[in-house]
This record gives structure tokens, sequence and C-alpha cells, in this order.
């Protein structure tokens, strides 16, 4: 049984384009690519940093489970060398960030796991690369489409195309 899945694709140390796309290569090797966003350079959102974030939206097809999906992305993400995060902050700069948005219309409340993502509708530098590549995805905890989502959001945030 084949699911369709969102993921968020976010870097903001090292060749952040270059890990970016190296992730996606990870992820080919055992699912199909059906939508990549472009890429968006975002202000950090939710902490200071310096070091803005280079963000993108994919949207793959696999036949893991979502705790096996996670667990592979955990598994890339330590394979390109993001260190374990500091016990006293909330957020901190990383080499590559891997996170599930959703996962087929499934919702999933579990303290490993939460899907849809619990911030997503908050986070500009997800909604926008989102409605880029799936405008009319609805999302399954409320029922609106990624559009009326993005429209209504209210995440002040800088996100413009990364242009290079
Ligand atoms: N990820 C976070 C926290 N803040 N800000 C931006 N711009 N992009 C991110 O990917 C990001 C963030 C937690 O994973
Ligand atoms: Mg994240
Ligand atoms: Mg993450």
């Amino acid at each position: 049984m084949k699911h369709k899945c969102h993921i968020s694709i976010g870097s903001n140390l090292g060749a952040r384009l270059t890990n970016c796309k190296c992730a996606i290569e990870e992820l080919k090797k055992w699912s199909s690519i059906i939508s990549v966003s472009s890429f968006y350079e975002t202000e950090p959102w939710g902490y200071k940093d310096d070091n803005n974030y280079i963000n993108m939206v994919i949207k793959i097809s696999t036949s893991l489970s979502p705790h096996d999906l996670l667990n592979k992305l955990k598994i890339i993400e330590v394979s390109m060398g993001r260190k374990k995060k500091q016990k006293n902050v909330l957020y901190q700069a990383r080499i590559i960030d891997l996170d599930i948005l959703f996962f087929d219309n499934l919702i999933i409340n579990q303290t490993n796991l939460i899907i849809p993502h619990p911030k997503l509708s908050e986070r500009k530098y997800v909604l926008q690369p989102f409605v880029e590549i799936d405008p009319h995805f609805i999302c399954p905890l409320t029922n609106n489409q990624m559009i009326e989502i993005f429209q209504k959001s209210q995440d002040p945030s800088r996100v413009c195309l990364y242009t290079h």
C-alpha cells in the first residue's frame, strides 16, 4: 500500500542548499518523489539566530509506515551530521531537519509522533512552499485547504524565493 506524505526540509548550517539537495537524494533511495517546491530563504522562526534557513516542502510516495518513515528521516539527519539538541534550548541551528507534515489523511497523536505537524499552520516557512506544490490539499484536522490556511496565517516572518 502506497502512502502520500508531505515533508518539510530545512537547513541553516553549512552548505544549506547542498544539504537540502542531499537529503532529497537520500529520500529517493526508498521513496518516489511526487513534487518538490522551490527553495526559500527564511528567517529563523521561534528563536533568534544569525543564520537564515533554506526551507522547502516535498511530497513523496512510500510504502513505509509513519513510524518507519520517521525513523528513516532521523537516520538521514544523523548520517548528514546533525548534532543532538542541547537540553536548555527550544530550537537551535542545524545542518538538516526533516519533518513529517502529513501522512495521507491520518491523524496520529503519540508522544514521539504527531501528525499533522502541530505547528505547521503557524509557520510561513512551511505554508508558502507547501501551497506552491499542493494548494488544494485538505488538512485532515481542520478540513481546510492549505491555501486557506496560508491566507489566514498571521506569521510575519520573512520568506523569500531563493535565487542563486
Ligand atoms: N525550524 C525550526 C525552528 N525554526 N525557522 C525557519 N525559518 N526554518 C526552519 O526550518 C525552522 C525554524 C524547528 O525545526
Ligand atoms: Mg522542524
Ligand atoms: Mg525536526
